[in-house]
């Protein structure tokens, strides 16, 4: 392998595909994934029948708009609604409609990783919504905590939707949860989104559809290494592999050279050798029980204020307070 030279490793994508392909296991971070293409991928996955849980959590904020509007509200100074991985937003649009209508004093801050997702979100919601405040911005969640800081002139709301927390293995979401709780106020809320652990076929099924819809997004990590960085994966060469733990509520993705092959990616100096059945790790989506999330939510100082579920109790939405 050559040796790299560390001034060619200046952005992340560059720095994390260098350390994840010249590892052992290999790796590479789901939320690569994310690109225009990515967002459009991941927009058919919601849509699939097998991806039940953005139906679930929309289930759950339609029939309980108006509990979860007004455990939001604040009468005298207004809130900002800060939403981390706001993606489309078409779920938080039910929430957005409920608090617009019923004349909520506040802001939406919608923040996520994709700056296409960002852009088509703030353009469809000055058109659906005319008398909403969108302040919308591009980045990643650790950064963005930071700034959250910034927010404290009045009640902030933070919302983390869509179980994305799920691609955070329990110590990486303790310290998430933490820097969370440490950003927020006393009177501040933290409304999250947790899948929940269930037959472990419906889980399964959820990331391995017949359609190649999850596959297709799986791969997308290479196509923008491709791309991004001067890589000639053969994208095909490369089988989708998911698989869930019922025991630790673990669902994890991988990438499977079905082949010996031989890649090399520009933009990091590297040759990287593949032997043949050798794997990728992409994605973990982990699943929860109420022990599960009480466990987190005390180990990051969080406290669980109430819960909301789908009728067949498949996700849940946690409300928390410092
Ligand atoms: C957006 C991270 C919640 O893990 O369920 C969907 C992404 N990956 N199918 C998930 C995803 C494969 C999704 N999250």
């Amino acid at each position: 392998m050559i040796k790299t030279n560390p001034n060619l490793l200046n952005t992340s994508f560059k720095k994390e595909v260098f350390e994840g392909l010249t590892s052992f296991p290999k790796h590479l971070s789901s939320k690569y994934f994310y690109d225009k293409k990515g967002d459009k991928l991941f927009q058919d996955i919601m849509a699939m029948p097998g991806y039940y849980l953005t139906d679930c959590e929309f289930q759950i904020l339609s029939t309980h708009t108006e509990t979860i509007g007004e455990l939001f509200r604040d009468r005298e100074n207004g809130l900002d609604l800060i939403e981390l991985g706001a993606g489309d937003g078409k779920k938080t649009k039910v929430l957005l409609k409920y608090m617009v209508e019923n004349n909520f004093n506040f802001t939406y801050k919608p923040i996520d990783i994709s700056e296409n997702a960002v852009e088509m979100l703030s353009s469809n919601l000055s058109e659906e919504m005319p008398r909403l405040t969108v302040d919308a911005e591009v980045g990643e969640y650790f950064e963005v905590l930071e700034r959250l800081k910034g927010f404290n002139k009045r009640k902030k709301v933070i919302m983390f939707l869509g179980s994305n927390i799920g691609n955070l293995k329990h110590p990486k979401a303790i310290d998430f949860l933490s820097k969370l709780k440490d950003a927020m106020l006393p009177e501040d809320l933290l409304f999250m989104g947790f899948d929940q652990k269930k037959n472990p076929q419906t889980i399964l099924n959820a990331y391995n559809d017949e359609t190649g819809i999850t596959a297709a997004f799986n791969k997308n990590v290479l196509t923008r290494i491709n791309r991004e960085l001067g890589g000639n994966f053969q994208v095909e060469k490369f089988k989708h592999w998911e698989m869930y733990d019922p025991e630790n509520g673990t669902a994890k993705s991988f990438l499977v050279a079905t082949e010996a092959m031989e890649v090399t990616v520009e933009a990091i100096n590297q040759t990287v050798n593949f032997d043949q059945w050798e794997t990728i790790h992409t994605e973990i989506s982990q699943k929860y029980d109420d022990k599960i999330v009480s466990w987190l939510a005390a180990e990051s100082g969080l406290e669980i204020e109430t819960s909301f579920t789908d009728e067949k109790e498949y996700y849940k939405n946690y409300l928390f307070r410092k």
